[in-house]
């Protein structure tokens, strides 16, 4: 296995650093830290350590989460491995200029706290190489515009867990559509949500889970 091809296979298994015991089949092995570091060393590109590495594990994480042959808690550490690679490329992504994919901005909103799903949701889109703009919980109307107009072309994702929140969300995408303008890119989810409520709404998109999430944003912003 190529060293990239390591890096995104301990993505994927949730292998964070070399003294991190799990997964226990790969105790005292490289993790995701120093292998990024050698490849870092190496010579091979940021870029390319992001993209055949991390965001490659990523995807494979994607497709398994949407499969459902891996579940949250497994997400949750891989999420660890994925960030131990970035803090080590991100700042030479940054002084070479590699721009993201695309922004989501996303938030819980009003009235709502859970932001668990909705973490996950920002994780995972930011795993395969967004920039995310992660406005928090109970975020008014106000605040998801504001966002929008200082990120122009960026996708706006709104997670609700309550039946009672839902509603909320097309009170934000009406006044997304009256200020960005009506080509605006939205997406909803959240467990109540389904598409014929996205469509009610006026969403763009839905996504049921947060694997679905990144496929249907790549499809959305058209850099699938
Ligand atoms: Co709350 N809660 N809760 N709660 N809570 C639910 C949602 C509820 C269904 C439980 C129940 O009664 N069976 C119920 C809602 C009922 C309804 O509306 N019809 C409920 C209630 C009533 C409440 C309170 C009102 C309880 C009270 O105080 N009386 C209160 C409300 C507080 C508020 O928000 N104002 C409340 C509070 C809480 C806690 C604070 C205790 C906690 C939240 C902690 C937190 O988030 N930091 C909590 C929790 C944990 C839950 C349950 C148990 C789990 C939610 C969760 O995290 N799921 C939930 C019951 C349940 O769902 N079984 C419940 C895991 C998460 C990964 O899934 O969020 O669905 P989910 O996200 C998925 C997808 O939906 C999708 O991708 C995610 C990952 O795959 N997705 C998106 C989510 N956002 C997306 C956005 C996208 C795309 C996909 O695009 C932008």
């Amino acid at each position: 296995m190529g060293l990239l091809e390591q890096i995104a296979h301990c993505v994927v298994r949730g292998k964070a650093n070399k003294d991190s015991n799990y997964p226990p089949d790969m105790k005292g092995q490289p993790g995701v830290l120093e292998l990024t570091r050698q490849a870092i060393e190496e010579g091979i590109p940021a870029v390319e350590i992001l993209n055949q590495g991390l965001v490659a594990g990523m995807n494979v994480l994607v497709q398994k989460f949407r499969d459902c042959e891996i579940f949250l808690p497994d997400i949750m550490i891989s999420e660890k491995a994925m960030k131990a690679g970035m803090d080590q490329v991100r700042p030479l992504l940054v002084a070479q200029g590699v721009k993201p994919l695309g922004t989501l901005i996303i938030g819980t909103v009003k009235g709502d706290m859970h932001d668990i799903g909705k973490n996950v949701v920002a994780m995972m889109v930011g795993g395969a190489g967004f920039e995310i703009v992660d406005l928090g919980v109970d975020v008014s109307r106000e605040k998801f515009v504001a966002a929008a107009k200082q990120r122009p072309g960026a996708i706006v994702g709104m997670s609700a867990l309550l039946t009672t929140t839902m509603p909320g969300m097309k009170t934000i995408i009406d006044a997304l559509k009256q200020e960005i303008g009506p080509n605006v890119v939205t997406i909803v989810g959240g467990a109540p949500v389904t598409q014929d409520f996205a469509n009610e709404v006026g969403a763009t998109g839905y996504a049921p889970d947060a694997g679905s999430a990144v496929i249907k944003i790549k499809e959305l912003l058209k850099v699938a």
